[in-house]
C-alpha cells in the first residue's frame, strides 16, 4: 500500500475555480454530469489528474470536444486527460449506484433517502475530481428526480430554481458562492419534514434555519434548533463570527459513518446527534446533541472559511473547532462539570491511543488511509493543545490571535503552522518550543516533588519531565507545559493564590515562601495541561483536597486519585484502608454547597478502564473484582445514605434544569451503590425506577443495574425495552449497547447471542457500534481469558471490512493493545490480528490499523 507523506506535499497542478454538477438521481442508478473550468496552477507540462474511486467514464469533453479512449488514461481509478492550454472547460459524464453503496462514502442510499458524505476522500466516488482540501471551487448544482420518491431536493448554499418535469419528476438548482474543497459538497434527496425556524444576525442579516428529517421524528428536533440559534449567537458574542449564508439546512440520515458532518450551508448529521426527547434520549444524549450541533456550525468558519491545506493539517479544524464546542457546552451548562467530562473522555480514548502501537501526532507525519486519523488525537489532543495557548494568552490576547487567524486566512487553505504564528503575532507570545507538542506524540509524565525547608519557610517543587518512546520517535524533547498549581495551607485549608507555572526544561525547580508548615499541592489544576501526573502526596493529603480544593477538577481529581490508589493497592495485593475514600464520598455527597451533578462525577469510582492504565501489565478480572468489593463496601457503609438520596431526587414532572438533570445523575449513582451494597430489595428499586421513570436518562440506569443482575428481572426489564421501544433504532442501539457494557458473569455468551438477533444489522454503523464498539469497551468483558472476546471482534471485523471498510477499522484498535496485557492474552490478540490481515482483498482501512497494530 503506497503511504502519504507529510513532506511530500506540493501545490496543485490544476485549480478548478468553477463546477457545474448536473445529477439525475435514482437509487439504482445515478447520473452525474460534471462540467470543471480549470487553469494551470504555475509553469509545468503535467497533465490534468481526476481522482476517480470506482468510476467509469462514459463521456469525456475538452472544450466541448468529445475524447477517445485512447486520448485519456486511468491510473489507479485516476482520470488523466493532456491538456495544452492554461485554461479548459472538461466535462465528464458517469453512473454510480447509491444503493449498492455500503461504504457509505459518496452518494448513498438510507432509508429511502440519497444523501452524501465526502469527507475526507469521498467526493472522487461521486465524480472525477482533484479530491483535496487545498483546491477550492465555486459549485453550482442541478438536481432532477422522481418527485413523489423525491419531493426535497436539497445541496450546499442559496436556492437559484425549482419546476416540475414530465414523467411526474422535478428539479432544483443551488448555488455556493463561497468557494470551497470538494469534501464540503453536500447533497439530500428525500421525502422530508422540516422544522423551519430563523436567525437574525449581528448585522442584521436574517437566516433561514431548517431542520430536515423523517415526519414522524419532527417533534424530536426542538432541542436541536435551540442549540443551533445558541451556537449561532454564541460564535457572534465570543469569537465575532457571522453566519454567511441566507440559508442554513441540517438533515438527519439513520446510517452514518460519522457523528456529522459540516457542508457548507448543508449539515448532515447522523440521526443520533439531531434527534432527542425526554422519553427516548438520556441527558447525556441532549447535551451530545447540543455540542454536535454547535461542532459542525462552529466548523463553518473554523473548517469551511478557513479549511486545511491537506489532511496532515486536519486538527487544524478539529482540534480547534472540539475546543470551540467544548468552550460553548461549558457556557450552556456547568464549566466543571463539562471539563470533569470532556477530561475523562480524553483520557478514556487519546492517552490510550497514544500509550499504544497506534500513537500518532497531532499533526501526523504519513498515512495510508486518512479515514483512519479522524482520532482522539487529532480530536480531543489537538483541542488541548488550543486551550493551552488559550490559557498561556488569556481571554483578550487569544481573541486577537484568532481575530488575526480568520482575518489572515479566510477563503484559504491552511496549516497548523499558520495557526500558531496568527496566535504568535496576534497575541505577543514566542510559541517556539510549544510547537512540539503538534511534532510528538505520546503523554507525557510529569513528575512533581515538594520539599519543605521549616527553618526558611520554603517551599520547593521540583517538575520533571518525560515523554515516552512511540512507534518512530524513540527520543522526545521537552515540552513547554503549562501547569497551573495551588499550595495549600493544612491549618486554614486556604491556599494563597493559583500560579501558573510554565515547565519547559526537563527538571525544574520553583521555589515559595512563607509556610510554617508543610503545604499540600493542587497541581494541573482544571487539567492545564494533557499529561500524567505523578506525586507522592498521601491519602491524607488525597482526603484533604477532595474536602477543600476550590478547583472543581483539582478537587474530583484528589478524590479519583484516592480512589485509584486504594483500588490499585488492593489489585496488587496490598490494599490500604477504605476508610479514607468511604469518608471522602460521604462528606462530598452530604456537602451542601456542592451541586448535584458534581457530587455524582466526584463520587464515582474510576473505571475499570482507567484503573488498567496506571498498571504496568492490565489484569481485567484482579481489576474487576477489586472494582466490585469496593463498591460494595461503599454501598454497604453509606447504603442509608444512597437510600435518602434515591428517594429525594426523585422527579416531579421531566425538565431539563440544570438542578433536575443534577438530580438524575446523582439518584442513579445511589441506584448503582445500592445495587453493589447487595441489597436484597436492590433489583426492586431499580425494577421500580426502570418501569416509572418519564424519561430515559433513569430508564437506561435502572437497565443498566439489572443487566449486571443475575436475578428475574433482568430478562423482564430487557423485554420490556425491546418491546417498548422495537421501532425506534436509536433507542434499540441502547437496548444492544446497555447489555455490551454490563458485568454480567454470562456477557460473551449474551453479546454472542445479540449479534445473531434479528434486529442486528452490519449495514447500520451505529447498530455494529452499539454492540461491539461497546462490547470491546468492555474491558473485563472483551479481555476474558478464553479469547472468546478477541475472535468475535475479529469475525466482525472480517464480516464488516467488504461492506464498510472504514467502521471495521473502527474496531481494530482495541485488538492492539496486546502489550499491556499477559502473554496468553497478548498472543491470543496477535492472533486474532494475524488472521484479520490473512483475509484476501483486505481494505487499506483495516490493513493499515491491523499491520500497525501487530508491529
Ligand atoms: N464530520 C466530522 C466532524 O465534524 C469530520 N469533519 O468532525
Ligand atoms: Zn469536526
Amino acid at each position: 500500500p503506497v503511504i502519504i507523506r507529510r513532506s511530500d506535499y506540493r501545490a496543485p497542478d490544476w485549480l478548478v475555480p468553477e463546477i457545474a454538477l448536473d445529477f439525475t438521481l435514482d437509487a439504482q442508478s445515478s447520473r452525474v454530469r460534471a462540467r470543471l473550468s480549470v487553469t494551470r496552477n504555475g509553469a509545468h507540462d503535467r497533465p490534468l489528474r481526476l481522482d476517480g474511486d470506482g468510476l467509469v467514464p462514459r463521456e469525456v469533453l475538452v472544450d466541448g470536444r468529445a475524447l477517445n479512449a485512447a486520448d485519456y488514461a486511468l491510473e489507479d481509478g485516476a482520470l488523466v486527460v493532456p491538456l495544452t492550454g492554461e485554461k479548459h472547460v472538461v466535462e465528464t459524464l458517469v453512473d454510480i449506484s447509491p444503493a449498492a453503496n455500503t461504504q457509505l462514502m459518496g452518494l448513498y442510499a438510507s432509508g429511502g433517502l440519497l444523501c452524501t458524505q465526502c469527507e475526507a476522500e469521498g467526493f472522487r466516488r461521486i465524480t472525477f475530481f482533484p479530491d483535496r482540501p487545498d483546491v477550492l471551487s465555486r459549485y453550482h448544482v442541478r438536481m432532477e428526480a422522481d418527485r413523489k420518491l423525491y419531493p426535497v431536493l436539497l445541496a450546499n448554499g442559496d436556492p437559484v430554481g425549482a419546476g416540475e418535469l414530465e414523467g411526474d419528476r422535478h428539479w432544483a438548482e443551488w448555488n455556493d458562492p463561497f468557494p470551497k474543497p470538494c469534501y464540503l459538497f453536500a447533497m439530500v434527496a428525500g421525502d422530508l419534514a422540516c422544522n423551519a425556524d430563523s436567525f437574525t444576525t449581528l448585522s442584521g442579516r436574517e437566516v433561514k434555519l431548517g431542520i430536515w428529517v423523517k415526519e414522524n421524528d419532527l417533534p424530536r428536533t426542538g432541542h436541536a434548533m435551540t442549540a443551533l440559534k445558541h451556537s449561532m449567537a454564541w460564535d457572534e458574542k465570543v469569537y465575532g463570527r457571522e453566519y454567511d449564508l441566507d440559508v442554513f439546512n441540517i438533515v438527519a440520515v439513520a446510517d452514518f459513518n460519522f457523528g456529522a458532518m459540516e457542508n457548507k450551508g448543508l449539515n448532515i448529521f447522523n440521526s443520533r446527534y439531531i434527534l432527542a426527547d425526554p422519553d427516548t434520549a438520556t441527558d447525556m444524549d441532549f447535551d451530545a446533541v447540543e455540542g454536535v450541533v454547535a461542532h459542525e456550525y462552529f466548523h463553518n468558519w473554523s473548517g469551511n472559511r478557513v479549511t486545511c491545506r491537506d489532511w496532515f493539517q486536519l486538527s487544524l479544524k478539529e482540534g480547534f473547532t472540539v475546543f470551540r464546542d467544548q468552550s460553548f457546552s461549558a457556557d450552556m451548562g456547568s464549566p466543571p462539570v463539562k471539563r470533569i467530562e470532556d477530561v475523562r473522555a480524553l483520557r478514556a480514548a487519546q492517552f490510550q491511543e497514544d500509550a499504544g502501537p497506534l500513537a500518532h501526532p497531532v499533526r501526523p507525519e504519513s498515512y495510508m488511509e486518512i479515514g483512519n486519523f479522524y482520532t482522539a488525537t487529532i480530536y480531543n489532543k489537538g483541542a488541548e493543545l488550543i486551550r493551552m495557548m488559550a490559557l498561556m494568552l488569556g481571554e483578550k490576547r487569544f481573541r486577537q490571535g484568532t481575530d488575526l487567524y480568520f482575518d489572515r486566512h479566510d477563503g484559504q487553505a491552511a496549516t497548523c503552522e499558520d495557526f500558531v504564528r496568527a496566535m504568535e503575532d496576534g497575541g505577543d507570545i514566542d510559541l517556539r518550543q510549544f510547537r512540539l507538542w503538534y511534532e510528538q506524540a505520546g503523554t507525557p509524565r510529569v513528575k512533581a516533588l515538594l520539599a519543605h525547608n521549616h527553618a526558611s519557610g520554603e517551599a520547593r517543587l521540583i517538575l520533571r519531565q518525560t515523554i515516552p518512546a512511540t512507534p518512530g520517535q524513540p527520543v522526545k524533547q521537552p515540552m513547554a507545559i503549562p501547569i497551573r498549581i495551588a499550595l495549600f495551607d493544612r491549618a486554614s485549608g486556604k491556599h494563597g493564590g493559583d500560579t501558573l507555572l510554565t515547565l519547559t526544561q526537563a527538571e525544574q525547580e520553583f521555589a515559595f515562601t512563607g509556610f510554617d508548615t508543610p503545604p499540600i499541592l493542587s497541581i494541573n489544576r482544571g487539567f492545564s495541561a494533557p499529561i500524567i501526573v505523578e506525586t507522592e502526596r498521601s491519602q491524607d493529603e488525597l482526603a484533604f483536597l477532595s474536602a477543600h480544593d476550590d478547583d472543581p477538577f483539582a478537587r474530583y481529581e484528589a478524590m479519583q486519585q484516592l480512589m485509584v490508589n486504594t483500588l490499585v493497592g488492593d489489585v496488587a495485593g496490598h490494599p490500604l484502608d477504605d476508610a479514607p475514600v468511604i469518608a471522602a464520598i460521604r462528606d462530598t455527597a452530604n456537602d451542601s454547597a456542592l451541586d448535584a451533578a458534581f457530587i455524582a462525577e466526584a463520587i464515582r469510582l474510576p473505571s475499570e478502564s482507567y484503573l488498567g492504565d496506571q498498571m504496568a501489565i492490565v489484569d481485567p478480572d484482579a481489576i474487576h473484582a477489586a472494582r466490585d468489593r469496593l463498591q460494595a463496601k461503599i454501598g454497604k457503609a453509606l447504603e442509608p445514605l444512597w437510600r435518602d438520596i434515591h428517594a429525594r431526587t426523585e422527579a416531579n414532572g421531566f425538565s431539563l434544569s440544570p438542578q433536575a438533570r443534577g438530580a438524575r445523575k446523582l439518584r442513579n449513582a445511589a441506584l448503582a451503590y445500592l445495587a453493589g451494597s447487595g441489597a436484597a430489595d436492590a433489583d426492586d428499586l431499580a425494577f421500580d425506577q426502570f418501569d416509572r421513570a418519564d424519561n430515559m436518562t433513569e430508564r437506561q440506569a435502572a437497565l443498566a443495574v439489572l443487566s449486571n443482575s443475575s436475578g428475574e428481572k433482568r430478562e423482564i426489564a430487557l423485554d420490556v425495552f425491546y418491546n417498548r421501544y422495537s421501532g425506534d433504532a436509536l433507542v434499540l442501539d441502547k437496548w444492544f449497547q446497555t447489555q455490551a457494557l454490563a458485568f454480567h458473569p454470562d456477557i460473551v455468551a449474551h453479546v454472542k447471542e445479540l449479534a445473531q438477533h434479528k434486529s442486528f444489522t452490519l449495514t447500520n454503523p451505529n447498530r455494529v457500534r452499539s454492540l461491539y464498539g461497546a462490547f470491546a469497551a468492555n474491558q473485563w468483558a472483551f479481555n476474558h481469558k478464553s479469547g472468546e472476546g478477541y475472535r468475535m471482534v475479529a469475525d466482525l471485523i472480517i464480516a464488516l471490512d467488504p461492506i464498510n471498510p472504514q467502521t471495521a477499522a473502527r474496531l481494530v484498535p482495541p485488538l492492539g493493545r496486546w502489550r499491556r496485557f499477559d502473554v496468553e492474552r497478548g498472543e491470543m490478540m496477535q492472533n486474532a490480528l494475524k488472521r484479520i490481515l490473512a483475509q484476501p482483498g483486505l481494505s487499506k482501512d483495516v490493513t493499515e490499523q491491523a499491520s500497525k497494530s501487530l508491529a
